[in-house]
């Protein structure tokens, strides 16, 4: 499962509905032209908490019968709902898909027995493999190393989707659970995050900028780090801009940009406004 993971972003029309033949491009897209290992589908960048269980079905389907045995795929199933979660992860292990993850729960300040409880419920309802999503300024979940082992001791969690700065923990981490999985989750921090061995990444900005992602983890791993130094800080002028215009329309409007029809976004999340539009196609004309 080690690589490079794209968070697949999916193509939504006005309405809000799933245009399966726009997320098609976009799995083609990353598949063809970014060339990264996988997909990690209905994640952040999917938008995947803005949608319904159905549409995250449907694009479980599309997403798996676009890409065949073309990437790994990985399917985000983690939900409030923990019966919703067993059913997607369900669904997903049913189409074939490579491993499951699932994002702590949130909203509600659960302690560590009930997130426990969650992945274990979740992981005695299929035969997959899963990995923990954890980011902790989104969800407010902060687990330290003990709870990390906690979870690791269910041989089915094969590793974490770590979508944090705290690179001491990252390498107590590594240190403690040699054999478990760690993607790096901060694309601007992905070259800091390799240095630690980790075995992947899982990024947004890798549907547009997956080539120079691959650069990086992979001189990285051969100790070029001056090199590898220099295509994080191209790839950092091109993050920079993109937060600075909004992170997924603006993913979105520079794939649409590149001939990809990545639609818009799910509201309440924006679209951009045409000084946006603007601005997206001056950073791809500027960095890509
Ligand atoms: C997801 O599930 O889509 C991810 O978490 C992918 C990781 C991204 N995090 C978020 C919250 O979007 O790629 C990162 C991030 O967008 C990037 O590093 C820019 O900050």
């Amino acid at each position: 499962m080690n690589g490079l993971y794209t968070a697949l972003m999916c193509s939504f029309d006005e309405k809000g509905n799933v245009n399966e033949k726009g997320l098609r491009e976009i799995v083609r897209h990353n598949i063809d032209v970014q060339q990264v290992d996988g997909l990690y589908v209905n994640g952040s960048t999917g938008e995947n908490f803005l949608i319904s269980k159905e549409q995250k079905k449907q694009i479980f389907d599309v997403v798996n019968n676009e890409a065949g045995n073309d990437v790994k795929l990985i399917a985000q199933v983690g939900a409030l709902d923990l019966d919703e979660a067993v059913e997607l992860a369900t669904y997903a292990t049913d189409l074939g898909y490579n491993a499951i993850s699932a994002v702590t729960p949130f909203y509600y300040k659960f302690d560590f027995e009930e997130i426990k409880d969650y992945y274990n419920t979740i992981l005695d309802s299929v035969d997959n493999d899963l990995i923990i999503y954890s980011i902790p300024a989104l969800t407010g979940v902060n687990m330290n190393l003990e709870q990390f082992g906690e979870l690791f001791k269910n041989e089915k969690v094969i590793g974490v989707k770590f979508t944090a700065p705290d690179f001491f923990l990252l390498e107590r981490i590594r240190h403690a659970y040699p054999n478990k999985l760690i993607f790096s989750g901060f694309d601007e921090m992905l070259l800091s995050a390799s240095v630690l061995n980790v075995d992947g990444a899982i990024g947004s900005t890798f549907n547009v900028n997956g080539r120079r992602a691959k650069q990086i983890y992979e001189l990285a791993q051969k100790g070029q780090i001056d090199e590898a130094r220099d295509v994080q800080k191209v790839t950092n002028d091109l993050i920079a801009e993109i937060l600075d215009n909004g992170l997924y329309p603006t993913i979105k409007e520079i794939l649409k940009y590149k001939g990809v029809d990545a639609g818009v976004c799910r509201k309440p999340m924006k679209s951009l406004d045409p000084e946006g539009v603007t601005n997206a196609q001056h950073i791809a004309d500027k960095h890509l």
